[in-house]
Order: structure tokens, then sequence, then C-alpha cells
């Protein structure tokens, strides 16, 4: 842990110095044409190997993400008592600036975090044109969402193809979410140093999450050999990644998967990312699907609801392995 001042700012805070990355051959990381006739064996042979992939041929328009785009370093570039008042203080939703969850964790970034199931962000008091481009965004970036998860039951053979779309997308109640984390360059503490992490190693809790950002890199996967993979960043394509909740649904077929985010260091350009999270409502159910369990097959995990994994996730710092309390055996 280092202390480091940033520009502008009398704040002092912990930061962790950026972790070190074993270079991996990109082909690590899968790309699926999510138009393509084998779509659906390809996401569910990604999702199993690695956690991970590109989607390419996803519909969505770019002008929707650089509208959302100019909305959000708009939003980031205002003083941060204005960006407090229009969003209130991350709770876990609304604005937050360094401070991650609710147990310590830190990392070289500002966000804004919303529920975009329950219409929080048609009642907040962010500017119209952010508002108005968030919301053009979340239907596109669901309709992503919805479609990876059909591809997901089509791979798996699930007879039930909408099975874990219908328990996100127009479910009542369901809990998806969306992120828009801004990285500013973060100053060098020394020749050779390169910066600190934006955003500490963690898997998503949810069931997908769909990730798209600008063309600053920082995002890196876990691959399932321990080694850390950095992700060319590609604003033209989106990052699905697999989810604690995939993991248990499919019992361990897909295996949500580690990642992080490195700030960008000092001259270089801020990373902004937006994230959309596939949770479905509180009261669901999350245990093996019964289609995907051969014969005598056991749970490798103990029944829970995605309310009480997401209670419980609050718990946690994000390093943390948050299925260990839910596991069998
Ligand atoms: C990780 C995935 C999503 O960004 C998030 C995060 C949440 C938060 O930032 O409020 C958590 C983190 C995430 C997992 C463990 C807890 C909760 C911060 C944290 C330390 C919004 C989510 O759903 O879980």
């Amino acid at each position: 842990m280092v202390a480091i001042t940033a520009p502008g700012s009398i704040e002092q805070i912990p930061l962790i110095l950026r972790p070190k990355t074993n270079a991996v051959e990109p082909a690590a990381i899968p790309t699926v044409d999510l138009s393509a006739p084998g779509a659906a064996a390809a996401v569910v042979d990604a999702c199993r190997t690695v956690g991970f992939f590109r989607a390419t041929n996803h519909g969505v328009p770019a002008r929707l993400a650089e509208k959302l785009e100019a909305g959000a370093m708009a939003f980031f570039a205002l003083p941060g008592q204005d960006k407090l008042d229009m969003s209130g203080a991350a709770r876990p939703l609304g604005y937050g600036s360094k401070s991650i969850g609710r147990n310590g964790d830190v990392g070289w970034l500002e966000y804004l975090l919303l529920s975009v199931s329950s219409n929080s962000v048609a009642a907040s008091s962010l500017p119209p044109t952010l508002r108005m481009a968030l919301e053009e965004y979340t239907a596109a970036v669901r309709e992503v969402g919805g479609r990876v998860l059909e591809l997901v039951a089509e791979g798996l053979g699930l007879v039930d193809r909408d099975v874990l779309r219908r328990m996100v997308i127009g479910s009542e109640g369901s809990d998806e979410m969306l992120r828009v984390n801004h990285y500013p360059p973060c100053p060098v503490l020394a020749p050779g140093d390169c910066g600190v992490t934006g955003f500490g190693e963690h898997t998503d809790p949810q069931i997908i999450s769909v990730l798209r950002s600008n063309c600053a890199a920082g995002l890196q996967i876990k691959l399932r050999d321990g080694r850390w993979a950095p992700v060319p960043p590609d604003p033209r394509c989106f990052f699905i990644n697999v989810g604690d909740s995939l993991q248990v649904l499919t019992n361990g077929r897909c295996r949500s998967v580690k990642h992080r985010v490195v700030a960008p260091p000092e001259g270089m350009q801020s990373r902004l990312s937006f994230i959309y999270f596939c949770g479905p409502a509180s009261s669901q159910r999350i245990a093996p699907l019964p289609e995907v369990m051969r014969e005598g097959e056991q749970s490798l995990y103990r029944e829970f609801t995605w309310g009480e994994y997401k209670s419980a996730a609050y718990k946690t710092r994000l390093a943390d392995h948050r299925l260990g309390p839910f596991e069998l055996v």
C-alpha cells in the first residue's frame, strides 16, 4: 500500500501498487460473433474455459455508447460536490470516489452505480443529456445481455432456451445495474512505476456482466492457469464475463472469472467503462438448473436466493471468494 495525493486534491488515500501482469497471447481471450450460426456453442465453450469473451456483431450502434461516453465525461468533470448532490453518495447506488463497497476497498477511480430496473435513472437528478444517454444505452445493452443468456441456455442444450434470460430481462423486481467507471490517469510515484490499481481483483456476483470501454487499456482477467491477461480495449465490442450466479446455475460448468483494472499512468487518456450487471430478482432461487445436471450429479452448492447472496457479498472484501460459504464438500 502506498499513499498518493491526487493532483488538485488535499485528500490522501492508501492505494495498492499496480500489480504485475504476465504477457499472454491475445488469443487467450475468445471472440464470439453473436450472429454466427455456431454462436451458442462458442459462448458456452468460452464460459467454461475462460469465463470471459469478446462479443462482436452485437447490433448496438456505436453512437449510443459514444453519447454516453460524452455525457459521462461531462459529468465526471463537474466539481465533486455537484456529483454527490446529483446522485447521492454510493451506498451502494450513487456516486463514489476511490472507495468501493463497505469494507475498506479502495481504487483509483470514480464511478456511478445505478439500478436500471427500477427506473432510478429516469427518476434521478442527473443531467438530462446523461440521463437520456443512460436510458438509451441500457435498453440496447440489455438486449445484448438477453441474447447472451439465450445463447448460454442453447449452448448448454437446455430445452427452455429462455430460462436464464427470463430471470433478468423483464422480470418483476430484477436487480439490473449499470456501473460507469472513470479511471483518471494516476500520477507515477517514481521512474519505472506505472500507476496503481483502479479496481482490485474480484468476481462479479451476478449471472453475467456486459462491459464496454473506451480506447484506454487497463482491464485484466485471470486465466485458469493463474496468469493475468490484459484485455486489449475495443470500443466496438462488448466483453462478457461469467458471474458467480451463472457458475452455480450451471453447477460449475461455467466459471466466474477474476478480473481487475489498472489505472492509466500519467499522461495517458482516462479509461471509461460501462458495465451492465444481469442480476435477477431478490427472491430468485440460485441453484443448479435441473436440466444441466447429469443423472446422479450432486449440487456443488448450498441453495440460496439472489437476495441472500447479495447481502452476503456486501459483507465481503473485493478479493474474497464469495461462493466459499455456499460450497458443499
Ligand atoms: C463487484 C461487481 C459490481 O461492480 C458490484 C460491486 C459491489 C459494489 O461496488 O458496490 C461490491 C462488489 C461488486 C463485490 C463485493 C462487494 C460488493 C463491492 C464489494 C466490496 C456493484 C457488485 O454487485 O458486486
